[in-house]
């Protein structure tokens, strides 16, 4: 006994509350409590053998060792050779075997993949961990940890996982200045001001959380390429990230300019049928790889959003592909060709026009026309990662073109890192989805995994856009959407709900209350997203040409986008019938095609997303279209408030500064939900001119406008667009100093009292609410939303609890303007509190 780990069991501590940062997500190795961990104690051997001495194996040694002195608080022994007393023995499958004679062979592991075995009592007990290759052996040393984490018995292990799909990559959109596109967690981590950062320990840190998820490829820049990555400068720089990511099994990726032959080059073209493109191509893949040997290949995004592609010339995308292709096949690198293909200058009056359209449009015609080491990365729906589209149609047509698909991890269209939206439930959905490609049960998630039509390779890619901010992705919860699409790309045949509850509990600990309540949080939270957004498949309903943040209702339309709605007096949505509208439709395969063409059968999700109808179209539900909007918005808002109760429940059951990170969150979720729930109703309210059948829209019992307040010193101010704001108007304060005040003529009792105000980014207003002459509130609007405008964006909600007003009472707000920000305030609102 003494030499087991249960010798030391003394030294487990209990689990904590102490701080967290986030830093370490899912990755914790929090102290186990006492039972548990005297659980993991009796089955585990006290010794560590590494058959191998590959880096990744030597990480994997290295990780067990860390893990089991968090949860357990004990150092295991290395050893060179298996002890009489037996050990954890991990190894590629082979070597394993070599070492412990007697051990019967694993199954087949595929690439990647690993088992988990122990040998039974009698015998020295061991527990082996066998990988197909060394990156399987960091995966099983991963799956391990993971299982004591969750308290799962591991006194008997016998169990293989193997990966889903060969492909399974990050990508990030980060710029050589440091900066991200679309990121929400800080600044870069690969790059500074032009150069590979210095200090790289974030980047390791990193590799650690993709491998934990078996995750073995990452690009390092911007899909909207900066041409010098590929100069000789870089070579020595990129290869240090590489080093980073390396000891992770994680393979490096480059995002390169189609027009680099030429900018950086020196050649007179970069036409891809040039021969001396091709040469250069060639010579500029034996270079990288000179750099970096085991780099993972190229993406590329080509005529798209404005960067130059194989159109230049006339040429197709399978010539633009293939040329780079055949550059990186002699070092076995894989070439991401995005299927993200569009123009953004159409013309919105042509009904047929669509841009949904633009993806099959361009790549069905290419099926077979591309090298087998070309993959068309295609996002999960047609337009662009909203919230509600259907499954892409290109993924049920290519049949002779490897493919991958593209999911979104950092919420761009899903309140930028600071809303609760868990994304799993919705990338199943896709993934889920069957494309009928050759009869029933072609899923999406088999197709681009190549096993529907038997494809060399293929899978999938999350766009990350982790950042150097401590928790990575900008707040806690947001973690989740990383955890579950690397969970997704190793076994998209888990439920959402399992792999919540694993993130839970690896995240917050295993306390019940704790896991039920976050787990239910995150299930619900894209439903409730999309309720109090853009429902029925209008899709996000935001600034498309902004910010992609806040609400603007028509922001998709008249421009040449594409991401139209056609929302007007008559109606909604946008017919991509065959019969009658754009034909979109009709690009899926026919009994697919069929479902959707026709509005008997056609999903009430969708509905607005395939066809134009009018607000009064009754939907199955039995509802109409109009008053579906309304309700769904009110239920939307109401969810996101609840979620603020439900946090309240967990204090001092989490850290106490996760805690109030988390709570300041979801209260501003809970106010811009309102925010979006008004202005989305009103606006079709206003087109619709037909009521809400429950009388909310446009009646809201305890606000009062600023505008309509005793007003010192502030002045009216449009608010734009209109619906962003409560009345299309709120008040600004162009001096020092400003106040708004109201007469409280209700029933003497407890209120909350609630300012509406505007919190921009190019300054720090302050406020002060006083009842009488006494201050019961003031703060500084310090939140630095993605807005210098008095908008939708900007509107948040700061709520005063347990104020004791009497008739009489004078409620006055005082702003003090602060740079740029003009402490603008829209209404104010009193909720009574129940006795
Ligand atoms: O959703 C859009 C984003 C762009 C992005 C583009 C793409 C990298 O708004 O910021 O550019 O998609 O996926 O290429």
């Amino acid at each position: 006994m003494s030499r087991k780990l249960s010798g030391a069991l003394w030294l487990v501590a209990l689990a904590g509350l102490r701080a967290e940062t986030g830093a370490d997500a899912w990755l914790r190795y929090a102290a186990l409590d006492s039972a548990m961990a005297q659980r993991s104690i009796r089955s585990l051997p006290a010794t560590v053998v590494v058959t191998g001495n590959s880096p990744v194996e030597q990480t994997a040694q290295r990780e067990l060792i860390r893990g089991i002195k968090g949860m357990l608080g004990v150092t295991l022994r290395v050893s060179a050779t298996v002890p009489a007393e037996g050990a954890i023995v991990l190894g590629v499958d082979a070597a394993v075997r070599r070492a412990v004679p007697g051990l019967p062979a694993a199954s087949p592991l595929g690439e990647d993949g690993y088992a988990l075995t122990t040998r039974a009592a009698g015998a020295p007990r061991l527990v082996v961990i066998a990988g197909a290759n060394d990156r399987g052996v960091l995966y099983g040393t991963f799956a391990l940890l993971k299982k004591m984490a969750l308290g799962e018995p591991l006194d008997v292990l016998n169990e293989r996982s193997v990966p889903y799909a060969p492909v399974r990559w990050v990508n990030h959109w980060d710029n050589l200045d440091g900066t991200i596109e679309r990121g929400y967690g800080g600044r870069s981590i690969f790059w500074d001001k032009g150069k590979v950062r210095e200090d790289l320990s974030r980047v390791s840190e990193y590799g650690r959380l993709l491998a934990s998820l078996g995750i073995n490829g990452c690009s390092i820049n911007n899909v909207n390429a900066d041409p010098r990555v590929l100069t000789a400068d870089y070579m020595p720089q990129i290869a240090r990230i590489a080093e980073a990511l390396r000891p992770w099994g994680v393979r490096m990726v480059l995002s390169v300019d189609f027009g680099s032959p030429q900018r950086v080059g020196g050649l007179s073209t970069f036409d891809p049928l040039d021969a001396g493109v091709a040469a250069w191509w060639k010579a500029k893949a034996d270079e990288v790889y000179q750099a970096v040997p085991d780099l993972g290949g190229f993406l590329l995004k080509a005529d798209s959003e404005g960067r130059i592609g194989p159109s230049a010339y006339g040429r197709t995308h399978a010539d633009a592909a293939n040329v780079i292709a055949r550059a990186l096949k002699p070092h076995g690198g894989l070439f991401f060709y995005r299927g993200f293909v569009y123009d953004h200058h159409m013309d919105w009056r042509n009904l047929k026009n669509d841009r949904a359209r633009a993806a099959y449009d361009n790549f069905n015609r290419l099926d077979g026309k591309f090298d087998d080491n070309v993959v068309i990365q295609i996002k999960h729906g047609p337009i662009d990662f909203q919230v509600r589209e259907p499954a892409s149609p290109l993924f049920g047509a290519l049949e002779h073109t490897n493919q991958a698909i593209e999911l979104q991890v950092t919420q761009e269209y899903f309140g930028q890192g600071r809303y609760l939206v868990f994304l799993v439930p919705m990338w199943k959905e896709a993934l889920d989805f069957d494309m009928q490609a050759r009869g029933v049960g072609t899923p999406v998630k088999a197709l681009v995994a190549g096993k529907v039509f038997q494809r060399p390779t293929g899978g999938f890619v999350g766009v990350s856009n982790v950042g150097l901010d401590t928790n990575w992705l900008g707040n806690h919860l947001s973690q989740a959407n990383l955890y579950g699409y690397g969970r997704l790309a190793w076994n998209p045949d888990l439920s959402s709900q399992q792999i919540a509850n694993e993130w839970t509990r690896l995240t917050f600990g295993n306390d019940p209350q704790v896991v039920q309540t976050i787990d239910s949080m995150q299930l619900k939270s894209w439903r409730v997203y999309e309720n109090y957004t853009g429902s029925l498949g209008l899709q996000g309903l935001t600034d498309i040409v902004g910010n992609h943040f806040g609400v603007s209702v028509e922001a998709s339309e008249r421009n040449g986008w594409g991401q139209w709605h056609r929302s007007d007096e008559k109606g909604a949505g946008m017919d991509r019938t065959v019969a009658t509208g754009t034909g979109y439709a009709g690009q899926y395969r026919p009994a697919v095609a069929k479902r959707y063409e026709s509005l008997a059968t056609c999903p009430d999700d969708l509905l607005l997303f395939f066809h134009h109808v009018p607000y009064t179209h009754v939907l199955h539900t039995g509802k109409t279209v109009i008053q579906t909007l309304y309700d769904l918005h009110y239920e939307g808002a109401t969810s996101a408030e609840g979620y603020v109760g439900s946090w309240k429940q967990l204090k001092g059951l989490v850290d106490e500064q996760r805690y109030a990170a988390v709570l300041t969150q979801l209260e501003y979720q809970a106010g811009q939900a309102q925010v979006w729930r008004d202005a989305v109703n009103n606006w079709y309210h206003r087109a619709s001119a037909i009521a809400d059948a429950k009388g909310r829209v446009g009646r809201h019992p305890g606000r009062v406008e600023a505008e309509a307040m005793t007003l010192e010193g502030y002045e009216e101010t449009a608010v734009t667009p209109w619906e962003g704001g409560s009345g299309g108007k709120g008040v600004s304060c162009p001096a020092a100093g400003c106040s708004a005040s109201t007469r409280f003529d209700g029933k003497a009792g407890w209120y909350t009292l609630r300012v509406q105000y505007f919190d921009q980014n190019n300054g720090m207003a302050r406020y002060r609410v006083k009842v009488g002459e006494q201050v019961v509130d003031e703060w500084t609007a310090s939140n630095w939303v993605p807005t210098q405008k008095i908008d939708s964006s900007s509107s948040t909600r700061r709520s005063a609890a347990g104020i004791a007003l009497r008739p009489g009472d004078v409620i006055r707000v005082e702003g003090t303007p602060e740079g740029g920000e003009k402490a603008a305030l829209d209404y104010i609102e009193l909720i009574p509190e129940k006795p």
